[in-house]
């Protein structure tokens, strides 16, 4: 019984720290890209990613980082935009 309601709590936690780092900055594709965490897409962080090609593509106003607005407005839904 008492295990029961541990493991309980215990899932009930991961579902609250999951829950509470998707709402902290965006889609999980631009997340896993963004490994310094600033929420800008650097030059190298999408060639680590292996989007060599997207800066040139995405980089709207030409500040040399791709910007959550950026990625979202060609993304859209497809890559968990809201
Ligand atoms: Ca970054
Ligand atoms: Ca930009």
């Amino acid at each position: 019984m008492k295990k029961t309601v541990i493991t309980t709590i215990s899932a009930a936690i991961l579902f609250l720290v999951a829950a509470q780092a998707n709402a902290q900055g965006g889609p999980p594709m631009f997340l896993n890209i963004d490994t310094d965490n600033n929420s800008m897409l650097s030059d190298e962080e999408l060639n680590t990613a292996g989007y060599t090609d997207l800066m040139a593509k995405f980089d709207d106003d030409e500040d040399g980082s791709v910007s959550l607005e950026e990625f979202c407005s060609r993304f859209g839904g497809d890559a968990g935009c809201q």
